[in-house]
């Protein structure tokens, strides 16, 4: 059976902090894949995402299986579409993005994904998933063809995440697009994380040890890494 979300809510009630290191197999250098493997054995991550906006199944498979022979984390999907699914991981954050009004996302690809998803024993997070706006345009806002929410209304955002609390989803994630310019306003995380019960999760631009301990102690009970991670194997060392 798997855990990874007791294991989120146990965390959450102690308030130790989780980390995941997000992964788009588009971007894997194959030839430093062993480097990446090491450093991510030496960094405090706790879950390792995998998704992108426009990865194969088969990329994705290849991904998954080197890092199950080498790290022991749980491996978590973050899919950008049905076709990212792949039965080699662990769990999947089964997103539905809330802040949009694009019915695609909200629930369509999740019927799609349905059946898929039946035939694995990939453990089901429901992710109430928000994009907020970061000053330029990101790749999840293109790709969805939905706009972010406005970084100046957290109280929008927050009805939001409430909203998508009381439909049942067992995650909120906050997100500003993977390389944002801003990251997540730091009054927003603490707005939100204070009037929702879940775990929050947040990403999106956060590129070095403050922002990310800046996300935890507003609130934060997961931070995710994907670019600055990407860029330099050895940020956690920085
Ligand atoms: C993107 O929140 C994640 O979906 C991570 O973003 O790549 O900017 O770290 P970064």
């Amino acid at each position: 059976m798997h855990s990874i979300y007791s294991d989120i809510l146990k965390a959450k009630a102690v308030n130790q902090k989780l980390l995941a290191i997000l992964l788009d197999p588009d971007k894997i250098v194959w030839e430093t894949l062993d480097e990446l493997i090491s450093k991510i054995n030496q960094s405090p991550a706790t879950h390792i995402f995998v998704g992108g906006s426009l990865v194969e199944t088969n990329t994705i498979d290849k991904l998954i299986i080197q890092l199950k022979e080498n790290v022991n984390l749980p491996i978590v999907l973050f899919p950008g579409n049905p076709s990212q699914i792949s039965d080699k991981a662990d769990g999947i954050l089964f997103l539905s993005l809330i802040s949009g009004r694009n019915s695609d996302y909200l629930i369509e690809h999740q019927v799609q994904a349905a059946p898929i998803l039946k035939k694995t024993n990939l453990e089901i997070i429901s992710t109430g998933y928000i994009l907020v706006e970061s000053e330029s345009e990101t790749a999840v806002s293109r790709v969805s063809q939905t706009l972010p929410l406005d970084r100046n209304n957290s109280e929008y955002i927050l009805q939001t995440a409430q909203a998508g609390e009381m439909l049942g989803n067992k995650l909120i994630y906050l997100e500003a697009g993977s390389g944002a310019k801003l990251s997540v306003p730091l009054k927003m995380i603490q707005l939100v994380s204070q009037n929702i019960e879940i775990p929050l999760l947040v990403g999106g631009g956060i590129r070095n040890q403050k922002g990310i301990q800046d996300a935890y102690d507003s609130g934060a009970d997961l931070v995710v890494i994907g670019t600055a991670f990407e860029n330099n194997f050895n940020f956690f060392n920085t």
